[in-house]
């Protein structure tokens, strides 16, 4: 059964290729809206459909695309998507989302110069055949050859949540297959890294030859690169490559190991072996005088086992902290979701979140929070309408009486996230910042400044004596935009010694702090706080992302703000 995310991805690309085909906005954003709407929603479109229930009943979702999407769960596909990809190359929609070029600019390099992906778009501008285009110049063009690099890079590698949605989609497809008996994702994505360059299935079964033929018949799948006997390797949409192997189930544990890597985990893994006379391989582990001899192979436990580890939790499997002699007592205690107690950064309707107050309350408790931190954006950040001191002020009152109503069950802390302005001064005034509960700072203005100045910036705000914590502290968006010029050396000493927070940004764009900063910061003991930055309900899920993050540092509950109970919180904060 096809699932919502690959009905929503299927949209998305829809509205993409209309934008380029220049279509109407109106039914552009008739798919980019239908396609979040589907995302979003709690139950399977394509059990509501086969249940004859009306599409329509979404918010979002109108007639047209409550017709597509019962053509994609009868079909498994939509013509007029075919029609649309033979019209306009696919591989368009990289050029499209370089900063400045978008769907016209796209096209007009489409029809004029025929290019249609990032290759010959470099190639072009290196040539200064952009430079003579009507419309573009010397200077669109250096800004396109100075963009396109973190394109290039992300046309190469998948977001964790992208490539989480891809993983649930395959995962859907292959489950209705009666030949695969085990499955799981190794690779980059098991390990939770940041981006995932390819995917790494492995199965376990009897009959390779039915998984294969199964695996090939996934919707997405634009190009079969290689078929042997026991594996394949596919390109599907936006060219993003998945490898399948096929194993017996006394490898599974040997193939898990050996393709969830690191590269530089599994060399150290092997070299300990070595030493103790064995020899590990994707089969299994093996004597080394007799290779026939295969002494383990079937779990991961009782390969680690051998080599005299306990099982190591796969973030960790970096050769960065998995092999230093405090790591035993480490993987027991790595931080989880369940740990997570509250969320500290989030938005509403009053500046640029889709939902109030009460809305982002609810939903928070109904995920198992005890609390969150109200922390719309100060007036700087005019575009988002962001709050001043009045403003502030009449929301804490709303939240006063917020807290009144619910009896203590639950608590919404009075937040602000103020800007550190381009001088370095903060953008609330020190009065009204004091009578916050929790006062989070971030630099969003001003991001070229030099080195010096934007670290004299952050270390302002981490002195004034009201901000508790430092927001997404490197400004870096992945594969969008680099982080700004800043001595994290310098911010993180600053905040050990005035015992400030900073946050791990949970936004899979974002994941800032990184898991190197991360592990530094806790190395030093400086405490950090996992938040969603949440714009919407559905945001508040993001969190899963940044407690990953947090394990790939070795970070254990106790240094997390946010794994405090409630009073505990309330107590640290000195609220009534
Ligand atoms: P990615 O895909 O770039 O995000 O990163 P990975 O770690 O998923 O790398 P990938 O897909 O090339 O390979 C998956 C795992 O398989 C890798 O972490 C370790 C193992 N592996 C792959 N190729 C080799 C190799 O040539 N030697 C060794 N020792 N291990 C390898
Ligand atoms: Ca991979
Ligand atoms: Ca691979
Ligand atoms: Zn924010």
């Amino acid at each position: 059964m096809i699932s919502n995310q690959e009905i929503a991805t299927t949209f998305e690309e829809m509205a993409d290729l209309l934008e380029l085909s220049g279509e109407n906005a109106f039914r552009i954003r008739a798919y980019r809206n239908g396609a979040k709407a589907i995302a979003d929603l709690g139950d399977s479109v394509a059990q509501w459909i086969l249940d004859g229930k009306d599409l329509t009943q979404v918010d979002g979702i109108g007639s047209t695309l409550a017709d597509k999407s019962k053509t994609l769960v009868e079909t498994g596909a939509l013509p007029q998507l075919e029609k649309l990809r033979a019209a306009v190359p696919p591989t368009l929609r990289n050029i499209m989302g370089i900063p400045g070029v978008g769907a016209k600019k796209a096209m007009k390099l489409f029809r004029e110069l025929s290019i249609k992906d990032l290759p010959s778009l470099r190639a072009a501008c290196e040539a200064g055949l952009v430079a003579q285009l009507k419309g573009f110049g010397e200077k669109t063009q250096a800004s396109i050859l100075q963009n396109m690099e973190i394109a290039e890079k992300a046309a190469q590698r998948l977001l964790m949540d992208a490539a989480e949605s891809l993983v649930m989609i395959i995962r859907e497809h292959m489950k209705s297959c009666s030949a695969v008996k085990r499955l799981e994702f190794a690779g980059s994505y098991r390990r939770g890294k940041e981006t995932v360059g390819d995917l790494d299935l492995l199965v376990t079964s009897e009959t390779p030859e039915a998984v294969m033929d199964h695996f090939s018949k996934l919707t997405q799948i634009q190009e079969i690169i290689q078929r042997g006997e026991t594996k394949m390797s596919i390109r599907v949409a936006d060219s993003f490559q998945v490898d399948l192997r096929v194993v017996e189930d006394a490898s599974w544990g040997a193939a898990l190991q050996y393709f969830t890597g690191s590269k530089e985990h599994n060399v150290r893994v092997r070299g300990m072996a070595k030493a103790i006379g064995l020899k590990i391989n994707e089969y299994g582990v093996f004597k080394s005088e007799d290779e026939s001899c295969r002494v383990a192979g079937a779990n991961e436990e009782e390969i680690y086992a051998l080599v005299g580890m306990p099982w190591v939790p796969p973030e960790l499997r970096e050769d960065r902290l998995e092999f230093s002699s405090g790591a035993k007592e480490l993987f027991t205690h790595l931080i989880q979701m369940e740990d997570i107690r509250g969320d500290l950064h989030m938005h509403t309707t009053a500046t640029d979140g889709e939902s109030s107050i009460e809305e982002m309350a609810q939903a928070a408790r109904a995920r198992g929070l005890q609390y969150i931190a109200i922390t719309d954006h100060s007036k700087r950040v005019s575009m988002a309408r962001g709050l001043d001191e009045t403003r502030l002020r009449e929301q804490w009152k709303e939240i006063d009486t917020f807290n009144q109503k619910s009896n203590g069950q639950f608590w919404v802390l009075k937040g602000i996230e103020v800007d550190i302005l381009e001088n370095g001064s903060l953008d609330i005034s020190d009065d009204c910042l004091a009578e916050a509960d929790w006062v989070t700072a971030s630099v969003h203005y001003g991001q070229r400044q030099s080195r010096e100045q934007i670290t004299d910036r952050i270390l302002n705000a981490i002195q004034n004596p009201n901000v508790h914590a430092i927001s997404h502290p490197t400004g870096r968006l992945i594969s969008r935009r680099e982080a700004y010029d800043v001595d994290m050396a310098a911010v993180m000493q600053a905040a050990k010694e005035s015992n400030k927070i900073l946050e791990l940004n949970a936004n899979p764009y974002r994941l800032d702090l990184n898991d190197i900063h991360t592990m530094t910061a806790v190395q030093l003991g400086i405490e950090i706080v996992i938040n969603t930055d949440a714009h919407s309900i559905a945001n508040l899920d993001l969190m899963k992302y940044g407690v990953r993050q947090a394990r790939r540092a070795g970070v254990r509950p106790s240094m997390v703000f946010n794994t405090l109970t409630l009073d505990e919180v309330k107590k640290r904060l000195g609220v009534a």
